[in-house]
């Protein structure tokens, strides 16, 4: 028996609250971590660049000081095309081809999210119209979760929506700068990169500075310090969700080679110690094959130590009655990726109505959603599938509504509202509307 990872048996006593217990994270809010972000967000609004320089030298140690001010931070268009080509031929390519199948796919997005109108027999006509963000913000983190893939799969949407200015933050401490990341940022034809990070980076592009304008939206994961940031200055700009750690829910029906669904366990428990790996089986004998693969796999990977803590603290081999039973347990656990390794996988996947992503089949492994599919590895964790989204082009556009009032219209529509109007209270609304029910008499040119 592995001691690797828990068991748990869908009909024990008392397996729903062990499930719940298993499910349950609070991203930590630490008053510190807090206390600390609204300070340095307060200097960035009062003190802008200044403020922006003074932190960026404090927590990334910059060489020389700082002494060259703000534009040190700013990577031109040369560097960003020279980390591109200096990259190894495979790699570029690998990146190349992740980012046109990501554009493809979004740009089918696009097409689903046109606008509409239509017009009433009065002429009154009503609608809405999509339009791009003008201005967004993508934080890409520094250090061991800098992902290439996540630049392509947070600016590329945005590019597709129409976005005028993407502009990229990244930090980079002792200034060592991360040329796949670069070479992504150049490939998904980000507009601006500038090497700044943490809360300052977000108070710089929530309020504006004399060097970085203002944007409208701030996507994109980051540390405690990051997340603590975006969710202060929400309401100033937009965020996108706060992106927990990372999740994966196998469902399997013990057809698949076992070290597959171990190694899928591995790849989101390798990105994090409190990654969660589960999966969901109504075969012992299989569960105890797949336990025994994690034993043999497990010391040959180098990230080891965090596969190990992630699959002791959260991770879990859950026997269950059926597959019925596993889609039913799989919707109350609303997992970011959802595997469904099965014979006939749509036969399942039509039971499931909450997973941020659904891989179905046993070829269809999470790592290649990750990188490159197609769809957005960027999804909603924590159980807010159940209600939220991948990122995707609506993201990056907003919705205005349309309504042209034919004289006509403005008839029948003045009753109701100056009726209503009177009901709330609210005279110079239902005189606006009445003043209207008069026939308006244009002077005829002459
Ligand atoms: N699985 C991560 C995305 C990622 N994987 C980036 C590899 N690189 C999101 O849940
Ligand atoms: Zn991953």
């Amino acid at each position: 028996m592995s001691l690797l990872i828990r068991k748990l048996d869908s009909t024990q006593d008392g397996f729903r609250q062990k499930l719940d217990a298993l499910l349950a994270f609070e991203a930590s809010t630490d008053d510190a971590i807090e206390a600390a972000v609204t300070t340095i967000l307060h200097d960035v609004k009062q003190r802008g660049d200044a403020a922006v320089l003074e932190y960026t030298n404090k927590f990334d140690r910059i060489p020389g000081g700082g002494a060259a001010g703000m534009a040190q931070f700013d990577i031109g268009q040369a560097e960003l095309d020279a980390a591109l080509a200096g990259l190894p031929e495979a790699q570029r390519a690998a990146l190349q081809t992740a980012a046109e199948r990501i554009r493809v796919f979004h740009e089918r997005q696009k097409q689903e999210l046109q606008g509409f109108s239509y017009t009433e027999p009065d002429g009154t006509v009503l609608g809405q119209r999509i339009t791009p963000l003008d201005r967004v913000g993508i934080y890409v983190p520094g250090g061991k979760a800098a992902y290439p893939s996540s630049v392509l799969m947070n600016a590329i949407p945005a590019k597709v929506a129409g976005v005028a200015e993407i502009i990229m933050v990244v930090p980079t401490p002792d200034g060592v700068k991360n040329q796949m990341v670069l070479a992504a940022a150049a490939i998904a034809g980000v507009t601006r990169v500038i090497t700044i990070g943490g809360a300052q980076a977000v108070g710089a592009l929530a309020y504006g500075t004399a060097t970085i304008g203002a944007v409208d939206k701030i996507v994109g994961p980051g540390n405690a310090y990051v997340a603590a940031a975006k969710r202060r200055v929400f309401g100033t700009v937009g965020i996108d969700m706060i992106a927990g750690p990372s999740e994966i829910l196998v469902l399997c029906d013990g057809t698949t080679d076992p070290d597959w669904v171990a190694m899928d366990l591995f790849s989101q428990a390798e990105h994090d110690e409190l990654a969660q790996a589960i999966m969901l089986c109504p075969d012992a004998d299989y569960i105890a094959q797949v336990e025994a693969s994690i034993d043999k796999l497990l010391p040959t990977m180098p990230r080891q130590s965090v596969i190990r803590t992630s699959l002791l603290e959260r991770g879990a081999l859950i026997k269950v009655r059926d597959m019925m039973e596993a889609c039913e347990i799989a919707n109350a656990i609303a997992a970011e990726h959802l595997e469904i390794s099965a014979e006939n996988p749509q036969q399942w996947a039509d039971l499931i109505r909450h997973a941020g992503a659904m891989f179905l089949g046993r070829f269809s492994s999470e790592s290649l959603g990750d990188y490159c599919c197609g769809p957005n590895h960027v999804l909603p964790t924590s159980r807010t599938a159940r209600f939220s989204s991948p990122l995707g082009v609506y993201d990056f556009q907003k919705r205005s509504s349309i309504l042209y009032v034919s004289e006509a219209g403005a008839q029948t529509l003045g009753l109701i509202a100056a009726e209503l109007a009177y009901g709330e209270g609210l005279q110079a609304h239902a005189r606006s509307a009445e003043l209207r029910l008069q026939p308006v008499r244009f002077k005829q040119p002459s």
